[in-house]
């Protein structure tokens, strides 16, 4: 159990750590546009991410979605080069951080956009018959979105192998969910006849052994599902824009989920792969001359 929440662990504090270098080299000017980090969320990018099969599913992503890549697709150094908008950038540098494609990874930054075209996609893996599965992500906010509803509908009428991940940290930019939603988020998906569930989204063992059942159900009988991951994000929503306050943000510091696994894991295990990451880390740096 704990080599798994090691191998968990390892890919939070890579996210961690290389999204704070994100926000260091903005501060010193490198990067430009802006970027939404995943601080404090990292354990709903990891735990879903690690139970999915790169080679048959697919996953969409939205704004925040470093977290997903990099537990997706390991590659530190062709993300950095995108951000900064080089031409050796997974995307010719010019996708930068929200609009991203390798494999089978996509971002969008328009809040709910990538639905619709996960649920194409889905339509597709239930014709081609190999079991894939179609992984798409989308904040509480987004789900203000028409467009979603409309995308749950299909999938739930054509049994298409759709997983929709819910990172429910509460906020959207400034707005508080409760402020902007009439009743619970969890509901929407089971009004269209799509199981949904609650985690505990802090918890990456609880995520990965969570979305390791449901989609290995999904393989077996195609059906939507929805996994509903109750978060929170420790950081400002891009670079320093945050109105909540310092009380409120601390008040979840104990929470964070790389703070959860290192109340588990021997204190040498997390020393080591605190280290292991931020050699790399500085690897990358290095190769850029960065800092
Ligand atoms: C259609 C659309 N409207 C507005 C925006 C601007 N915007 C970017 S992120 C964001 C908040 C998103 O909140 P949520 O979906 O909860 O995701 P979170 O940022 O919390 O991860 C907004 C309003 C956008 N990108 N797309
Ligand atoms: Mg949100």
């Amino acid at each position: 159990m704990n080599a798994d929440l090691e191998m968990l662990y390892e890919k939070m504090v890579l996210i961690r750590l290389f999204e704070e270098t994100l926000l260091k080299l903005f501060s010193l000017g490198h990067l430009r546009g802006t970027v939404h980090t995943c601080i404090g969320q990292e354990a709903c990018a990891v735990g879903i991410v690690s139970a999915l099969d790169s080679k048959r599913d697919t996953l969409c992503s939205n704004h925040r979605g470093h977290g997903h890549f990099l537990a997706f697709t390991d590659n530190t150094d062709g993300l950095l080069k995108e951000i900064l908008g080089l031409k050796s950038g997974i995307c010719g540098g010019k996708g930068g951080s929200q609009h991203l494609h390798v494999n089978n990874f996509y971002s969008n930054g328009i809040l709910g956009g990538m639905v619709p075209i996960a649920t194409g996609i889905a339509l597709s893996q239930k014709l081609a018959e190999e079991n894939g599965i179609s992984v798409v992500f989308v904040g509480d906010g987004a789900m203000s979105e028409g467009v979603i509803y409309e995308s749950l509908n299909m999938a739930a009428l054509w049994k298409l192998p759709l997983l929709l991940v819910i990172e429910h940290n509460q906020i959207a930019q400034s707005t508080p969910w409760n402020l902007e939603h009439g009743s619970a988020i969890e509901g929407r998906p089971v009004a269209f006849g799509i199981p949904t569930e609650t985690i505990d989204g802090n918890d990456v063992q609880t995520i990965y052994a969570a979305t390791k059942k449901t989609v290995d159900d999904m393989r077996k009988n195609a059906h939507s599902r929805c996994l509903l991951l109750k978060t929170y994000r420790l950081g400002p929503h891009s670079k320093g824009d945050d109105y909540r306050s310092t009380t409120e943000i601390s008040s979840h510091q104990m929470n964070d989920p790389l703070k959860r696994a290192e109340t588990v894991l021997p204190e040498k295990v997390v020393m080591g792969i605190k280290t292991l990451c931020q050699t790399r880390i500085n690897q990358m740096l290095e190769s850029f001359s960065l800092i």
